[in-house]
């Protein structure tokens, strides 16, 4: 249980069970970025506690990505005692189903105090089935002095919900049929293969294929399907209507496997697919199926849809492009650029490292230097709600502690929850934090540009010291300039057994490579 306790949720806290671990955040919306990471790494729910209405509140943006990233997290927020509702008593949460509900799968208070283990348990089980997402109880603090019903308490807790909708399989005869009959098909790997832990099977359904293989855009997808560094791997979607069918010109078969079609952002409109082709998309959510723009879509399990493409496809030698060239680290200068401080990290990381990514205006560098080829390695918050990195990274790093967690992340992004350093401390998380300092929101910059904006204000963050600020919460940290500095500072960091900051400082500007 991820937590930051008030008043309201201490009756829920009371004989903390022995089996149970509270881990403590200082703010919500680091609970619940904490609960998100270490929900999507460990495979298990997650669960965030909150602190009625304004630890909600204080949570929302977290929630918002926890939704975007199809994360299980059961949240649970304290109410006040049923007799103080009617009258809205101080810290009554006066819409407690209302307040997250368009952000969840399922917001409830229950009924009756009897009912709170159901509750609790149709929490779970909503949050785990498929579209996985985030799902809300809120629970009058009164409720933990009622009486449980023992054989319904009994039944809720012994009873299992397994198994996820599989995929039509006339659709996938059909698919296959398509895929025979195309004459140039790509596959496009989304977030939800690897979520779905179905890499090797997408690995081995575009060798027999022979497909050239995309990602999603990087700004929309939370974690990686397909390996960067495989010869089939042809790169990274850009993130706007025109330029994906631009990209996608020459296929006439568009397979999407486990992501939305697609998270575009900016708004650059044109044709949605190049012209003459179809796309399909495979996916677990419904609603993704639903809100697509165009081509069809087959909704089901993504594992179990691979495991039955690669069993009914067969070998093909069709020619499929280009590899990618190596990653360079571009030309020396000083301050160093993105591009130079993702080659050292490069250098520096581990082949069972794992990336937590917040660091906009260096996201495309850091996929085109690392590849990162193994999964569950990869973690970013697709909402784009800032404030998931640092947090996520602490409770991925307590899912995973045998694995070296690395988060990547912008000075300005560091900030909106800052206070999960503090929990890093507390707990022992050996995370290792790498603060690219640029001085600015530099992708805002970019962003102005696109959007022909002029003298906004509010873009530059002048001495702007966190690796003081980490200092304050119990961090070791070290400051460098140069690329050989910061990879030896990254190796120092990355073994220690303690939370570690490295801070480099880059120059301004988007680095794409
Ligand atoms: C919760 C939230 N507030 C504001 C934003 C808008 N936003 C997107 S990127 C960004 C700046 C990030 O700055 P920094 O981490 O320093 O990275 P840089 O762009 O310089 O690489 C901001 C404020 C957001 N995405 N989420």
């Amino acid at each position: 249980m991820f937590g930051n306790p008030g008043s309201t949720e201490l009756p829920m806290l009371a004989d903390f069970p022995e089996d149970f671990r509270y881990v403590l955040g200082l703010q919500e919306l680091v609970v619940m970025g904490m609960a998100d990471g270490y929900a999507q790494s460990s495979g298990t729910v997650g669960h965030a506690n909150l602190h009625t209405a304004p630890g909600v509140g204080n949570a929302m943006g977290g929630i918002f990505n926890a939704q975007a990233n199809h994360s299980p997290v059961l949240i649970t927020a304290g109410q006040q005692v049923r007799p103080h509702l009617g009258i809205q008593a101080n810290l009554t949460n006066r819409d407690a189903i209302r307040m997250p509900h368009p952000l969840v799968k399922w917001s409830y208070e229950p009924a009756r105090a009897a009912d709170v283990p159901h509750a609790l348990a149709r929490g779970i089980h909503t949050a785990r089935s498929a579209p996985k997402g985030p799902a809300f109880v809120s629970i009058p603090m009164d409720d933990w002095e009622g009486e449980a019903d023992p054989a319904s308490t009994e039944n809720v807790t012994t009873r299992h919900v397994a198994g996820s909708p599989a995929p039509d399989p006339d659709a996938i005869e059909a698919l296959t049929d398509s895929l025979e009959k195309a004459s140039n098909p790509v596959m496009i790997a989304g977030p939800d293969i690897d979520a779905a832990g179905a890499w090797d099977l997408a690995v081995q359904f575009a060798e027999k294929q022979n497909l050239p293989v995309f990602a999603i855009p990087a700004t929309g997808g939370g974690r990686l399907g397909f390996p960067e560094g495989h010869p089939n791997f042809r790169g990274i979607l850009p993130p706007g209507i025109a330029p994906v069918a631009d990209t996608l010109k020459g296929h006439d078969l568009i397979l999407v496997v486990g992501a939305s079609v697609f998270p575009y952002y900016p708004y650059l409109p044109g044709d949605f697919l190049p012209e003459g082709a179809t796309l399909i998309q495979i996916t677990s959510d419904p609603e993704e199926a639903a809100r697509a723009p165009m081509g069809h879509a087959i909704v089901g399990d993504v594992k179990q849809g691979l495991l039955h493409l690669v069993g009914r496809v067969p070998e093909s030698d069709r020619d499929n492009g280009d590899q990618l060239p190596d990653p360079i680290a571009g030309e020396e200068q000083s301050p160093i650029t993105g591009t130079a401080a993702m080659h050292a990290l490069r250098h520096a990381f581990p082949e069972d490292g794992i990336i937590v990514l917040e660091a906009p205006s260096a996201t495309l560098a850091l996929r085109n230097q690392l590849r990162i080829s193994r999964p569950g390695s990869y973690f970013f918050g697709a909402g784009g709600g800032l404030g998931f990195g640092l947090a996520a990274a602490v409770g991925i790093q307590i899912a995973q502690p045998e694995r070296p967690v690395v988060c990547v992340i912008g000075e300005g992004s560091a900030q909106y929850a800052i206070t999960a350093l503090w929990t890093a401390v507390a707990y022992d998380v050996p995370l290792t934090v790498l603060v690219l300092r640029n001085s600015e929101y530099a992708i805002l910059k970019w962003f102005a540009m696109v959007e022909q904006v002029e003298k906004a204000p509010g873009l530059d963050l002048p001495a702007l010291d966190t690796a003081a600020i980490a200092q304050g919460y119990g961090v070791s940290t070290t400051k460098v300039e140069e690329a050989d500095a910061l990879n030896e500072a990254l190796r120092t960091a990355i073994a220690s057994p303690k939370p570690e900051l490295v801070e480099v400082g880059v120059a301004p500007g988007m680095w794409l490579f």
